[in-house]
């Protein structure tokens, strides 16, 4: 554990209480906290009717077809009124299922305006078979209007299906047909240099949807990139990693301000630490990782599992609804002894900290629990996710 203070943040540390306005500091970490956690994330969904916009909305948020709050697929949405899709347990993030476009009359600058392009962060343009010019329209009039769009070829999954009956088949052949044919459309259809991402809804860690993923995630700014990563689907251990460490990324500014503000002493131990902060933090761990009722539920009817075999693979951290006060603080008596370690560390770092004490004991309290509870509840998830993917033991007959 203690090699986990990088340098870099004892200096920040010291700097700080050098200054001696940890107060400041504080009110500056907690807008930044505050505004992370409140930055609304807007994805538009658009394309032709059938395409699988609202397949792709109901993938993208991780929900079964017909679960509550989920898009109607296989049916043609009817009004000209985008439809918003609220990320079940991320109350920041919506994505947005948009009116179908490609009536004999398509015009893309008046779509744009019926559907208010501006409420959204970027565009993904669907399409099931080819991009025509009403793709390229769009992409235009988006573009002009300052925000980012993404060209999507769904359902690939079908067409390697289809595939797969001829002799010669392979893979990554027919993958880079289909894309040599997208971008071809493209072409000609005015895009001088199309990218396109081919994926299936029905496979979202497969194709490329991871790669659509990564290249939102360097095209997004820091706040809009923190809501991206946590919202994404916990398909794959490549997406879990990754949340991993946006969530370790804030570890260090948590415990800083729950030094500096609110160090309240806990009742029967020696120790000064903000519970409710550890409470908070710890359930947001919980919930972006999947390790929560509702979401296990989802899980294990997505794999057809029943969800008591998904929950025995968790092994350390509790579900999100178990995270209490008292929970916390019975951890914290167990994790005093490492805790209290870094407490000496730190202070040997840093000379002069004495005065601080409270302050710094509650700093790496906060720290310690929250890093020690990443790493569980991590864990925890790769091994649900693995459970969850592994084949079904044969039932006996
Ligand atoms: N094989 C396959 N079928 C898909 C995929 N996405 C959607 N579909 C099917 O395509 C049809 C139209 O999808 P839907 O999401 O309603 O399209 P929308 O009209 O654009 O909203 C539905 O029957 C879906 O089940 C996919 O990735 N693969
Ligand atoms: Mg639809």
């Amino acid at each position: 554990m203690a090699g986990r203070f990088s340098r870099t943040e004892i200096e920040e540390l010291k700097a700080i209480v050098e200054r001696g306005n940890l107060t400041e500091a504080a009110a500056e970490l907690q807008k930044k906290l505050e505004s992370l956690g409140k930055t609304p994330l807007d994805v538009a969904i658009t394309g032709e009717s059938g395409a699988g916009k609202s397949s792709f909305v109901n993938a993208i948020l991780g929900l079964n077809e017909d679960d509550e709050g989920a898009a109607k697929t296989g049916v043609t949405q009817t009004t000209m009124e985008p439809k918003a899709y609220p990320h079940p347990r991320l109350p920041n993030v919506t994505i947005w299922d948009l009116p179908g476009i490609g009536t004999p009359n398509f015009q893309a600058d008046n779509y744009l305006n019926q559907v208010k392009f501006n409420n959204y962060d970027f565009f993904i343009i669907v399409t099931e078979t080819r991009f025509t010019s009403h793709h390229t329209s769009l992409a235009r009039e988006i573009h002009k209007m300052g925000k980012r769009f993404y060209y999507v070829r769904s359902k690939v999954d079908s067409d390697l299906r289809a595939e797969q009956r001829k002799r010669n088949f392979n893979e990554a052949r027919t993958l880079q047909k289909i894309r040599e044919d997208c971008v071809e459309n493209l072409r000609k259809a005015g895009e001088a240099s199309p990218r396109v991402f081919l994926l299936s809804n029905w496979e979202l860690a497969n194709y490329d949807f991871p790669l659509l993923q990564e290249t939102l995630e360097k095209e997004l700014d820091d706040q809009k990139r923190h809501v991206l990563i946590l919202a994404l689907p916990n398909i794959s251990a490549k997406i879990l990693e990754k949340k991993k460490a946006e969530l370790q990324e804030h570890i260090w500014e948590v415990a800083l301000l729950s030094c500096a503000i609110g160090a309240l002493p806990v009742p029967g131990l020696s120790l000064v630490c903000d519970v409710a902060i550890l409470v908070f933090h710890m359930k947001g761990y919980c919930v972006a990782f999947g390790l929560d009722d509702e979401s296990l539920t989802g899980l294990a009817e997505q794999v057809d599992k029943p969800v008591a075999e998904l929950k025995s693979a968790i092994k350390k951290s509790p579900l999100a609804s178990a995270i209490t006060k008292e929970f916390v603080l019975t951890v914290l008596s167990r994790s005093l002894c490492g805790a209290l370690m870094l407490v000496e560390l730190i202070l040997n770092f840093v000379p002069g900290l004495g005065s601080l004490a409270g302050g710094v004991i509650s700093f790496v309290t906060t720290r310690y629990m929250l890093q020690s509870f990443l790493d569980e509840a991590a864990e925890d998830a790769q091994k649900v996710l693995t459970r969850a993917l592994e084949p079904r033991a044969k039932e006996s007959i």
